[in-house]
């Protein structure tokens, strides 16, 4: 298990939080995070990992993520989580376990920033790296007060030995998360959305 896959719901502009949360409330899509990060085969379970500031911006009552590997990346080794989950100083070190543990069905990157971006800079060519993204892209409203971005990976030009990604088709994404997904264009709270797969090219 050496692929990573990164889970995120980001605006056209790659909005993603306002203020240390997410900009929106969106329980519909909120059950596809739930299910599709937790959705395992018999006997095993997925990992997730996050920054601390992700952590803290879990209410506490879903802290740590049930029925999945909650994995905590903070430079900082006094902190405390105060919950059943794994502190880790560094990115390597808890993908390390978390890719390597037979327990494990798969492992998402749950954010924010600063994870996404580092696990995003991973080369095809080391142990583990990410070559799947479930976006749930928010076309409507254009949620403005964001204060906080992911990069700007699937718009990015293709530059010579880079990698591209590439937008699979709906099936391909149910098929992928073991459940029928929402096709097309959801409404919830006045937010309109799409559920996303996009693969890595090597
Ligand atoms: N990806 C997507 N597609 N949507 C998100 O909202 C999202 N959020 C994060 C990362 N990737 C995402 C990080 N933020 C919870 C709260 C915030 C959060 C991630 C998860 C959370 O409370 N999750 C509970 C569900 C609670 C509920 O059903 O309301 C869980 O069990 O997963």
């Amino acid at each position: 298990m050496s692929r990573l896959t990164l889970i995120v719901a980001a605006t056209k502009n790659n909005g993603i939080g306002y203020k240390g949360r997410l900009p929106w409330r969106l329980p519909k899509e909120m059950a596809y995070f739930s299910r599709v990060t937790t959705h395992a085969p018999d006997g095993r379970v997925n990992a997730v990992i996050m920054g601390r500031n992700t952590w803290e911006s879990i209410p506490s009552k879903f802290r740590p993520l049930p029925k999945r590997t909650n994995y905590v990346i903070s430079n900082n080794g006094e902190y405390s989580l105060n919950a059943p989950a794994t502190l880790r100083n560094d990115l390597e070190t808890a993908l390390g376990e978390a890719a390597t543990s037979e327990e494990h069905h798969r492992v998402f990157v749950i954010g924010g920033v600063t994870l996404y971006t580092q696990c995003l800079a991973l080369p095809s060519s080391s142990p583990t790296f990410v070559d799947r993204i479930l976006l749930t892209r928010v076309f409507s409203p254009a949620f403005e007060e964001c204060d906080t971005f992911m990069p700007d990976i699937l718009s990015e030009k293709e530059q010579e030995g880079k990698e591209r990604w590439e937008q699979t088709s709906h099936a391909e994404l149910s098929s992928w998360a073991g459940f029928d997904v929402p096709e097309g264009i959801q409404s919830e709270n006045g937010v309109e959305y799409e559920f996303q797969m996009w693969i890595r090219v090597v």
